[in-house]
């Protein structure tokens, strides 16, 4: 049995994988769980990420308001299911030079020691990996971006390795970018980031086509006994634009950026009418995970179609398997 390396979550959202079912992410029932429209300015609420808060989570949601400005909005839930979301859009405290938005979006929040950082693709001449924090949800403070632009997928693991903060991130282009690898940054005090080594690349064959085009990590990585489980998104480009899937790769505890295996076949892909039908069709986009270390659960929030928020679930031991069963 592989073992999670956290907290327990008594209460995380669960649903038993249905009977039959084969793949080792499953949906739940009553997906989407959040709709496009759950604030009176959306129109569409997706890629967001969540986090145990107290007795019950909290989250920092993407709203693409009704002009499509897209932006990041904090919500509070008792169950991890139910979201009541603030209306009004995160505000930071910090320098003017870095809080001054242009656009944010595509949140992670990762709880390191004392306090919630959160990380977005941050409007500043181009996208780059925004870093604020925050203790309660309500005052937000903001850092120095961590890379120069163009980047849009940055995703903190949940403690230091080897002494440093670490993030995995995805440098990309201005544009839609039909290329990207994810790479490995470290730093000693969350302002200047170095280290950089190539984590892994897009895969150009037709062993695995789905990651072809460009892959960017996910979630928060998993810390389990075996290595840190990595959930990521992979595109394929196809005649009818990109098609986004989920994918899941286990990398070493110490030096993350080797990979210990990687799944050739994806884990979720867009086959629901939400997550095929919607702003961005046939996208699939994790952003977030609950994990609870008692039992090996996984829930994972993602992005449906650029318009809704979709839950599923998996354990460690269905995804460690998974990956190491359908390994390069
Ligand atoms: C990426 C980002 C994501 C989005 C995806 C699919 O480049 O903009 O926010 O979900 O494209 O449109």
């Amino acid at each position: 049995m592989a073992k999670i390396i956290g907290n327990s979550l008594k209460n995380i959202p669960w649903e038993e994988k249905p009977e039959g079912y084969t793949m080792p992410v499953w949906r739940y029932s009553a997906n989407p769980i959040i709709k496009r429209d759950a604030i009176p300015s959306s129109n569409s609420i997706f890629n967001s990420a969540v986090a145990p808060f107290g007795d019950g989570y909290a989250g920092v949601f993407r709203c693409d308001s009704k002009c499509v400005s897209m932006d990041i909005f904090a919500g509070f839930s008792k169950d991890g299911i139910h979201w009541d979301i603030n209306p009004d859009p995160i505000v930071f405290e910090g320098d003017p030079d870095v809080t001054k938005r242009e656009y944010r979006y595509d949140p992670r929040i990762c709880f390191i020691e004392d306090r919630y950082y959160i990380t977005w693709c941050n409007g500043y001449h181009g996208p780059t990996i925004g870093i604020g924090y925050t203790f309660d949800f309500k005052t937000f403070y903001q850092l120095e971006n961590a890379f120069l632009p163009y980047n849009r997928n940055g995703v903190m693991f949940p403690r230091k390795i080897n002494g440093k903060y670490a993030m995995l991130s995805r440098p990309s282009d201005t544009g839609h970018t039909p290329f990207g690898d994810i790479f490995y940054s470290q730093t000693p005090d969350l302002e200047y980031w170095g280290h950089h080594r190539h984590v892994m690349s897009v895969v150009k064959e037709d062993a695995s086509a789905w990651q072809g085009t460009k892959i960017g990590p996910g979630p928060v990585p998993i810390e389990t006994d075996e290595g840190w489980l990595l959930i990521y998104h992979g595109v394929l480009n196809t005649c009818n634009g990109f098609v986004y899937r989920m994918g899941a790769a286990l990398l070493d505890l110490d030096e993350p950026w080797k990979v210990i295996a990687r799944s050739k076949a994806y884990i979720l892909a867009p086959y629901e009418i939400y997550e095929c039908v919607g702003d961005v069709p046939n996208v699939v986009f994790p952003c977030a995970t609950l994990t609870d270390a008692d039992t090996g659960r996984i829930a994972i929030y993602y992005g449906c179609a650029d318009t809704v928020t979709g839950l599923a679930f998996t354990t460690v031991d269905e995804l460690l398997k998974y990956v190491k069963e359908n390994a390069f």
